[in-house]
Order: C-alpha cells, then sequence, then structure tokens
C-alpha cells in the first residue's frame, strides 16, 4: 500500500475524551488534522472547532463524514451514540478509531460484527489504550515470551478519585471493568467464559444509591481466574495495577514509582489524579498507530470482535451484579473475518 497523505478526521463528540483527542491529533500526532469536529451541544463544536486551524464544527456526525474534506473518523461520544456513528462511517467506508465501549450492549454489538463482515473488510479500531501503554506492552511480551510459565491468575486493581454525577452499579461494569475484560483476552489470549460480582460493604464516600467497591471475578477458556477491585470513589487518585501469577513467577505493573522523594523523615511519590493523566503516553500510541495503519490502508489493533467479546462479557457482568450469582457468558463463534 502506498502512503496516504495527511489524514483528515472528523472527531464525533467533543467533551472530555474528544477535546483531549482533538488537541492530540492537533499537536501530538504526525500525518493527521483535525478536518471536522461534531457534538450535539453545537456551541460546544463551535469553540473546540475555533481552536483549529481549517476546522469546521457540525452538530450531525452523519453530516461531516458527508464533507469531502473527511477521510476518517474518531468517535468519542458516549456509548448509546456508537452504533449510529458507526453504521454512518460504514455507509461510506470511512476507517473509524471508535472510543470504548463498542456499543453499551451485546445485541448492538453483534449488529455491528455483522454490518463490518457485510462490508467485507475491517474498518474499527475499538479504542482500549491499555493495549498501547508500556507496562501493559511489556507484561504481553513476558508472559507471551513463556518464561513464566502459564498464567494461573491476574490480580488487578482499578481505582477512581471519584465517579462522575450520575455513576450507576451498571456503569462500574460497562465502563470501568470493561477495561480489565479486554485486558484479560488480550494478556492471557482466552476467552472470559463466567462472571461472578461480590459486594463488601460500600464505602460511606460513595453517592447514594452506588455500591462501591465491588469485586469482580472472571474464569478463563484457559482456567484462568482474574479478579478485578473496581473502587470508583477511592478519593486519593487514579491507580490501575495488574499482576500475573504465573507457574515459574509473578509480574506485576501500574506501581507508578517513576520517582521516588525522601525528606523530612518521609519518603514517597505522587499518585496520578485521573485516566488522562495515567494513560497519556498510551492514548498517544493508540491515535498514532490508527492513522498509520490507515495511511497505509490497514486497520490494526483491538477489533469489533473484541468489542462485541467485552460487550458479551459486560452483560454477563451485570446479570451477575444483579443477581447475585455465578453468570455465564454467551459468545458466538468467531467470524473469519477477525480470525
Ligand atoms: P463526555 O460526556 O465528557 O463527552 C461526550 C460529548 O459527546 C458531549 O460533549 C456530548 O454533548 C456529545 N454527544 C452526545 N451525544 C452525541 C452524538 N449523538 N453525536 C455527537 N456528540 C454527542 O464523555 P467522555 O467522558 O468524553 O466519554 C466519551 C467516550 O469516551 C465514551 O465512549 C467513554 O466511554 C469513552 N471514554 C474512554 C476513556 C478511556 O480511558 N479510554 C475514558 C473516558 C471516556
Ligand atoms: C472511564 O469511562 C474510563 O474509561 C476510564 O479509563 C476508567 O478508569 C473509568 O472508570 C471510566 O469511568
Amino acid at each position: 500500500m502506498t502512503q496516504r497523505g495527511t489524514l483528515s478526521v472528523a472527531v464525533i463528540g467533543t467533551g472530555r475524551m474528544g477535546a483531549d483527542h482533538v488537541r492530540r491529533i492537533n499537536e501530538v500526532t504526525a500525518g493527521a488534522r483535525v478536518a471536522a469536529v461534531v457534538d450535539v451541544d453545537g456551541e460546544r463544536a463551535k469553540s473546540v472547532a475555533a481552536g483549529v486551524e481549517g476546522c469546521t464544527a457540525y452538530t450531525e456526525p452523519a453530516a461531516a463524514m458527508a464533507d469531502a474534506d473527511v477521510d476518517a473518523v474518531l468517535i468519542a461520544s458516549p456509548g448509546p451514540a456508537h452504533e449510529a456513528a458507526l453504521l454512518a462511517a460504514f455507509e461510506r467506508d470511512l476507517p473509524v478509531l471508535c472510543e470504548k465501549p463498542l456499543t453499551p450492549d451485546a445485541a448492538s454489538a453483534l449488529r455491528i460484527l455483522e454490518a463490518e463482515q457485510k462490508l467485507g473488510h475491517r474498518r474499527v479500531q475499538v479504542g482500549f489504550m491499555r493495549r498501547y501503554d508500556a507496562e501493559y506492552v511489556k507484561l504481553k511480551a513476558l508472559l507471551d515470551s513463556g518464561q513464566l510459565g502459564r498464567p494461573l491468575m491476574l490480580h488487578n486493581r482499578h481505582r477512581n478519585a471519584a465517579s462522575p454525577p450520575g455513576f450507576t452499579d451498571a456503569m462500574l461494569i460497562n465502563d470501568s471493568v470493561v477495561h480489565e475484560m479486554d485486558v484479560t483476552r488480550w494478556l492471557l489470549g482466552q476467552e472470559i467464559t463466567a462472571v461472578t460480582v461480590l459486594r463488601p460493604t460500600p464505602t460511606g464516600n460513595a453517592p447514594e444509591g452506588l455500591s462501591d467497591p465491588q469485586f469482580v471475578v472472571f474464569e478463563t477458556g484457559g482456567g484462568a481466574l482474574v479478579d478485578v477491585e473496581i473502587y470508583v470513589n477511592c478519593g486519593f487518585g487514579y491507580q490501575v495495577q495488574a499482576e500475573a501469577v504465573c507457574e515459574y513467577g509473578t509480574a506485576r505493573i501500574g506501581d507508578g514509582h517513576a520517582m521516588v522523594t525522601h525528606m523530612a523523615g518521609r519518603w514517597g511519590g505522587t499518585v496520578a489524579q485521573d485516566y488522562v493523566e495515567r494513560f497519556a503516553q498510551a492514548y498517544d500510541h493508540e491515535v498514532q498507530a490508527w492513522v498509520d495503519a490507515t495511511r497505509r490502508g490497514e486497520v490494526t489493533g483491538p477489533s469489533v470482535w473484541d468489542g462485541y467479546a467485552a460487550a458479551a462479557v459486560c452483560e454477563a457482568g451485570v446479570r451477575a451484579q444483579s443477581e447475585g450469582r455465578r453468570t455465564e457468558v454467551e459468545l458466538i463463534d468467531r467470524p473469519a473475518l477477525y480470525a
């Protein structure tokens, strides 16, 4: 494939993540520019577009995709809006980077899986950015090398300083634990077959109606056990840690010991405060990998199959959570396009 010229991207959704991706493409990513931004909040779209040379503001994703100046789409609207934007992009056969989750449930993810197969080629990279984080990449390489033997267990901690307004128990699974679902499948190369959710007495710091923290257990097709502590009102910062326990040793990431200071009889470091800070490098690499692959005429990274598989695990997770019992994951056979 010959290298295309500069990729002109339409960014759909200009909230927290969308605005950060606009900044990234504008200032960090090589080989791409932001040609259009879309937000149902027209004023918001206009104010983001105003900061980017040659960028047009829209309120309708389909209108931006019809712009002759647009040749790729980055979807950063809320999950329930992803299906319509993906289908509009498929109509024009445009390459897409779609923020996680692919869609909010397994049935809609399956519709996207079927629609992409009808196109006959992959068009979508799903925004599971942990696959581009330097520490996760190292852990994956070590596990793949076989030096530690077979992975037996994976312990995960996923902590946020505070949950955003309106965060629900189901969002704890669909918005937060979905990341551990993806890294588990990717690190171990196995599907998740069942989910159990346990709950301690909640923290008094969680908003009314949110049961926080929760303890989620995955079983995998290869017989590994994976646990996830999800705690979205821990108060002190943003922490994502993982420890693989294998036959010949263990490997742990996410301790964040970039710099340790000793002062006044104490030692310590700082804790990141949110995902934008903790995963800055991962988002940069994710978007650069998408732009590079798109300019080569290729699609790489997490696929619609990965988005669908995570949605199916989410569905089992939310059922396990609400019914208080171990729930098996229902997954279709993997289509040939994603072999
Ligand atoms: P947000 O609420 O801050 O922003 C969403 C924006 O989309 C808002 O400006 C809203 O007006 C706009 N919008 C709503 N419906 C729209 C539509 N149909 N078309 C166009 N714009 C629309 O949300 P956010 O936190 O930026 O999350 C956006 C996406 O990014 C979600 O899919 C979320 O799960 C994902 N996300 C990913 C990470 C990560 O670590 N990878 C972190 C946070 C959020
Ligand atoms: C958010 O949507 C994300 O994707 C973050 O990575 C995650 O840590 C957070 O819990 C979610 O709400």
